[in-house]
C-alpha cells in the first residue's frame, strides 16, 4: 500500500464531517485476541464457531459453551487495546460526528477511550439469565485461566435460578434492535464509513457498508486481505489496523 494512498485516505478522513467506523474481530487481532475463526483452539478446535455460537449449542452443552466464553473473556482481560483501537478513538474524538459500530464482543474500544461504541453482537461482559434475562454479575477473573476446552458450569440466576448465558448475539438470534437501528441511522447519514478488520461475512452487520455507499458516503476498508466488502469500498487499504489507522490520523 503506497504512501500516496495513505496520504489521500488521511485527507479524506480530515475533511469528513461525520464518520462511522465499523470494526470486526480483525481490529483486536494485534491485541492477541484471536479473530472469530481463530478463537477455536484446544478442545474447541474440533468445533465450528458458527455451531458453538448458537442457542442450540448452549442448550445441548452449557458448560462447554460457557467455558469457551470464559476462556475468551480471560483472553480479553489479559489483552490491551492496540494502536488501531487508539486511532479509532482519536478519529471519533476529532471529527464533528464520530460513531464506532463494532461486531466485537470485547471491551477494547472502551478501554482505548471510545465513548459509547455500538455493540451489534453484544458483549462478553454482560452475561444474563437465559430464562428471565435478568443481568448477571461478570464472573471474577479465575485464578487459573480456563484452559483450552475446559468445561465451566455456568452460574445460576439470582432471581430465578435459570442458567446464566453470555450476553452475546448467537447465530440465529436477532441483533439488539436499538443497536442495529442506531448503526443503520449513522451509516445512512455519514459522509465517510471506515470498515476495519471484518470479513464481511456475517449479516446483517455486513450490510452496513452498503447502506453507507447507497447513501452517497465514501467507504474506506482497512484489511490485510480481500473481502466481499472490496466491492463496496471506494478505497481499499491493504494492511493491518494497528499500522494503517495510526497513519491515517497522524
Ligand atoms: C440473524 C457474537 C435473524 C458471538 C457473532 C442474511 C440476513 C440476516 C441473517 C443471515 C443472512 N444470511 C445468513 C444469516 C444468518 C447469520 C449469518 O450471517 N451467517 C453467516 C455466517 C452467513 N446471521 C445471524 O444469524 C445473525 N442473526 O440474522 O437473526 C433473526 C431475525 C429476527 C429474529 C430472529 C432471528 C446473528 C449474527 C451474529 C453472530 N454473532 N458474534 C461471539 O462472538 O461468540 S458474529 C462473529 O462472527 C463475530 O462477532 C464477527 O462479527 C463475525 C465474523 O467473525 P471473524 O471472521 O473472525 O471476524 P471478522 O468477520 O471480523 O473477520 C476477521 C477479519 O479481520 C478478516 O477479514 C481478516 O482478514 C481481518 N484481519 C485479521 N487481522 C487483521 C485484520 N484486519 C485488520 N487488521 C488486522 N491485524
Ligand atoms: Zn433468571
Amino acid at each position: 500500500m503506497g504512501q500516496r494512498m495513505v496520504r489521500e485516505a488521511g485527507a479524506l478522513l480530515a475533511q469528513a464531517r461525520s464518520v462511522v467506523v465499523l470494526t470486526g474481530a480483525g481490529v483486536s487481532a494485534e491485541s492477541g485476541v484471536p479473530t472469530f475463526r481463530d478463537a477455536l483452539t484446544g478442545l474447541w478446535r474440533s468445533f465450528d464457531a458458527q455451531r458453538l455460537a448458537t442457542p442450540e449449542a448452549f442448550r445441548d452443552d452449557p458448560a462447554l459453551v460457557w467455558g469457551w466464553y470464559e476462556w475468551r473473556r480471560a483472553t480479553v482481560r489479559q489483552a490491551r487495546p492496540n494502536a488501531g483501537h487508539l486511532a479509532v478513538a482519536a478519529i471519533e474524538a476529532r471529527v464533528p460526528s464520530g460513531v464506532v459500530v463494532t461486531q466485537n464482543v470485547d471491551d477494547l474500544h472502551e478501554r482505548a477511550g471510545s465513548v459509547a461504541p455500538i455493540h451489534l453482537h453484544g458483549s462478553l461482559f454482560a452475561p444474563r439469565c437465559s430464562a428471565c434475562a435478568h443481568p448477571a454479575p461478570v464472573p471474577d477473573e479465575v485464578a487459573e485461566e480456563p484452559g483450552d476446552g475446559r468445561r465451566v458450569v455456568p452460574p445460576r440466576c439470582a432471581r430465578c435460578a435459570g442458567l446464566v448465558r453470555p450476553g452475546v448475539v448467537w447465530f440465529g438470534e436477532a441483533l439488539p434492535a436499538m443497536a442495529l437501528e442506531a448503526a443503520v441511522e449513522a451509516a445512512s447519514t455519514c459522509d465517510l464509513l471506515v470498515t476495519v478488520g471484518t470479513s464481511g461475512l456475517v449479516y446483517p452487520a455486513a450490510e452496513i457498508p452498503q447502506v453507507a455507499a447507497r447513501s452517497g458516503a465514501t467507504v474506506m476498508q482497512v484489511n490485510p486481505e480481500q473481502t466481499p466488502l472490496d466491492a463496496d469500498a471506494d478505497v481499499n487499504l491493504r494492511g493491518p489496523a494497528a499500522q494503517v489507522l495510526p497513519a491515517l490520523v497522524q
